[in-house]
């Protein structure tokens, strides 16, 4: 094994000398942030290559999900998932929210569409579904109820960059989709993190709020916050979307030899592809089942013990921590299926500069581990 520890995911850098000259050009413009050239650009490449209309940049993913909740004027509750990163419901909190647990499809680990029409309340307002690992929602359901109700759609976008059904990109579903860009993510800008929304008009709005609610110079209409994208940033951006393609392929080849080798080993389920055409690869999350001889605890110990750090996304739930709890959707009773996923995840490391010979060991360890530990079984019996 590597004598460098192996994380679940590690930037993508490109060649340091390609991103000289965009440090040249900030020094000669003396342009850093608020709107500079880098930050057009980037908005622009943006939408080409996601296939999208209109993007706004933000500092990162969490204040973009603060400000789409804003720009729609969200109030009373909205319904969201328990399993996911815990920035997905601290953006409710953030304002004044109160997010409605409901239970996910223990297929796509998704929001199941099917429980949320139970949860609808006169307070519900909106629905914040995440595309967890980057495989889609059940766009469609989804739609559905939220017209029936009127409620706004705001998807948690942070792993889906890239990713496109039968139609095209993902992220043109819902009133407004958010994605991150944060180091750990599939296209990164250092921090970072964006709103896809559907008009100009919209977008107007969201770029006022993300620079204080400043509509001239002398006209504030909303408490907006500073969540601006600095020209470092940007230029990182335009720089690191020259090698996506690049990077995208590298991680399917990955995802590939993890499928490859882990298919039939006893206890390790992988996901199935979710109804995304063009996938990209964001995580690769197994489920431990009890047909495993160990607990995925154990399993995390021991691949930690070899020098590999796999992680638990997500585990624990969200509706487990203490600003949570205590909410009547966060008992148990009503996550059965969020309460088991939380419990047998684990995301194995993959990244573009992951050797495939690594994961080859990885997968050996694992299976290995199967037989020793039967073997061991049968031994003390
Ligand atoms: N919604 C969802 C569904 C999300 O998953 C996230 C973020 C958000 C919203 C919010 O978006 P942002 O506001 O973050 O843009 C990480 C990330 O910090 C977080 O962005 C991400 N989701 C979450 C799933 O994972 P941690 O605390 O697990 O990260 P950390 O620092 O332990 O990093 C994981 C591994 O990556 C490390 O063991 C080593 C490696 N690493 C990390 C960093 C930061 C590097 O090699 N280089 C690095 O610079 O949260």
């Amino acid at each position: 094994m590597s004598d460098k520890p192996i994380y679940v995911t590690q930037p993508y850098l490109p060649p340091l000398e390609e991103f000289i000259p965009y440090l040249e050009q900030i020094w000669e413009s003396k342009f850093l942030t608020n709107g500079g050239p880098f930050h057009e650009q980037l908005e622009k490449a943006l939408c080409e290559f996601l296939g999208i209309e209109h993007i706004a940049l933000f500092t990162n993913g969490t204040i973009a999900l603060v400000t789409a909740l804003q720009a729609l004027r969200i109030t009373g509750e909205v319904i969201t998932t328990p399993y996911s990163f815990v920035a997905t419901s601290h953006s409710l909190l953030w304002n004044g929210i109160r997010p409605v647990f409901v239970d996910i499809d223990p297929n796509t680990l998704n929001l199941d569409p099917e429980k949320i029409e139970a949860a609808i309340t006169p307070q519900t307002t909106a629905i914040m579904p995440v595309h967890c690992y980057g495989h889609p929602c059940n766009v469609d359901a989804i739609q559905k109820i939220a017209d029936n109700y009127n409620l706004k759609v705001i998807y948690d976008a942070a792993h889906a960059f890239g990713v496109q059904d039968a139609q095209g990109s993902i992220l043109r579903h819902g009133d407004l989709s958010v994605l991150s860009f944060h180091a750990t993510k599939v296209f990164n800008t250092f921090e970072g993190g964006a709103i896809v929304c559907p008009d100009a008009k919209t977008k107007l709005r969201i770029d006022q709020l993300k620079n204080f609610g400043y509509v001239n110079e002398i006209t504030v209409v909303a408490p907006g916050i500073n969540g601006k994208m600095s020209e470092f940033n940007s230029a990182f951006g335009l720089l690191q979307l020259q090698h996506i393609d690049k990077a995208l392929s590298k991680r399917k080849e990955i995802d590939k030899v993890y499928r490859d080798r882990l298919k039939g080993v006893p206890g390790i389920r992988c996901m199935n592809k979710a109804g995304e055409k063009v996938a990209n690869y964001s995580y690769f999350p197994v489920l431990v089942e009890p047909d495993y001889p160990i607990s995925r605890d154990e399993l995390n110990q021991k691949l930690k013990g070899i020098g590999i750090h796999p992680r638990r996304y997500f585990y624990p739930l969200i509706s487990n921590y203490p600003m949570y709890r205590g909410l009547p959707s966060a008992n148990r009773e009503n996550l059965p299926l969020a309460t088991i996923a939380a419990q047998r995840v684990l995301c194995l490391p993959i990244y573009p500069d992951l050797n495939l010979s690594v994961v080859e060991e990885i997968t050996t360890f694992i299976k290995l581990l199967t037989k020793q530990t039967i073997s061991s079984t049968e031994h003390h019996r």
